[in-house]
């Protein structure tokens, strides 16, 4: 099936004109559907399901996510509420927001007009996406439907080492003969039992789970041309989660000094500007956050560069099975950045701690 048939299953206004690629997403696959005139213009993705093996669980969150900050919002009387939450179509012939052939899986949302994402922002855009996360979680803490978790432990740092494990003593590639790697591996097991600390607490029952976004990258939100936050999108990944979830996703992108991918690691640094703008806005949003939560900011801060890394080498070392590449060595790449931002925020968590106080 061509993408223009896939469209044409969806319950869309106006007639297509273009379909092109959109984005730079490393799991599924995004396009941009233009239409004519005054119509809308369409997102259209087609969901990776061997990733997200559950599309029914993933788009029932969806629905009732939006659902609920749709209706949050107009309760607040806000305007322009089509610019500050995602919709999703529905078929033709179904209520159901996905349309699959059996092997692939596909939905369309509404595109928001004059809307922009980043790669990078200043701290004063950092502000308002804290805000913006923080009050996203707020928003979320009475929702009354039951959100379930689209990939399992998705975001657990336990699993995500003993992922890793299992990658080095499988060996799939033989990329385990390259001293660097060993070396990599050595460096990270160190820090293994302190970045577990939360599931631990969750365990004991100190630390709560919240619905949380769980893929915060500051390209995941979109401005308008003003700077101000209209919404967050890609919600495949909401589920219960630790609050350091969105608070250290959001540190690891937007407060590296280079992208994710950068082979120059001399240049990896967290940027301490936009951890202090990112934080006071959070904090100013997210007014729910218990003592615990609050205090271990830094701690999130450290664990989100630290659990990429380790799962980017997983991967490597798997043969590259899982986050999309665009050259050989790209996993390995990528994960000494992480290792790199890991041990500038690991430094960093005094003066995070020292920031945090001041407030
Ligand atoms: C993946 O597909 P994308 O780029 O939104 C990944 C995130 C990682 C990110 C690293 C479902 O997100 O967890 O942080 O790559 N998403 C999934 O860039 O694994
Ligand atoms: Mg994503």
């Amino acid at each position: 099936m061509t993408t223009n048939e896939i469209v044409g299953q969806f319950r869309l206004e106006g007639k297509v004109t273009e379909i092109r690629p959109l984005g730079s997403g490393l799991i599924n696959d995004t396009y941009l559907v233009k239409t004519e005139g005054d119509a809308p213009d369409y997102v259209l993705q087609r969901i990776n399901n061997a990733i997200f093996t559950d599309v029914d669980l993933l788009q029932h969150n969806i629905e009732a996510v939006t659902g609920h900050i749709r209706r949050k919002l107009e309760a607040a009387g806000e305007k322009d509420i089509d610019r500050k939450v995602l919709r999703f179509l529905p078929l033709k012939d179904s209520p159901k927001t996905y349309w699959t052939d059996g092997q692939t899986y596909w939905r369309i949302s509404v595109f928001i007009k004059d809307s922009f994402t980043y790669d990078s922002v200043t701290p004063e855009y950092s502000e308002f996406a804290g805000e913006n996360f923080g009050r996203f979680e707020a928003m979320l803490a009475d929702i009354k439907e039951p959100i379930g978790e689209t990939i399992p432990s998705f975001h657990n740092m336990e699993l995500r080492a003993r992922q890793l494990r299992e990658a080095v003593q499988a060996d799939a590639v033989g990329r385990m003969a390259n001293p660097e790697v060993q070396a990599i591996l050595k460096d990270l097991l160190q820090y293994e039992d302190e970045m577990c600390k939360a599931e631990r607490w969750y365990r004991e029952g100190k630390l709560p789970k919240r619905i949380c976004h769980c893929d915060t990258k500051v390209s995941n939100m979109l401005f308008d041309k003003d700077g101000n936050v209209l919404c967050v999108i890609d919600l495949d990944t909401l589920m219960p989660s630790f609050v350091f979830s969105d608070f250290g996703d959001f540190m690891r992108t937007a407060a590296n000094t280079v992208p994710e991918d950068d082979p120059a690691v001399e240049k990896v640094q967290l940027r301490m500007d936009i951890f202090e703008a990112f934080t006071k806005g959070y904090l100013e949003g997210a007014t729910f956050l218990t003592p615990i939560e609050k205090e271990n900011l830094p701690y999130a801060a450290c664990l989100f560069p630290y659990m990429q890394a380790v799962r980017f080498f997983a991967d490597y070392i798997n043969g590259d099975t899982y986050y999309k590449i665009q050259y050989p060595d790209h996993n390995l790449v990528r994960t000494r950045n992480q290792v790199a931002l890991f041990h500038s925020a690991y430094a960093l968590q005094g003066q995070m701690k020292a920031y945090i106080d001041s407030l």
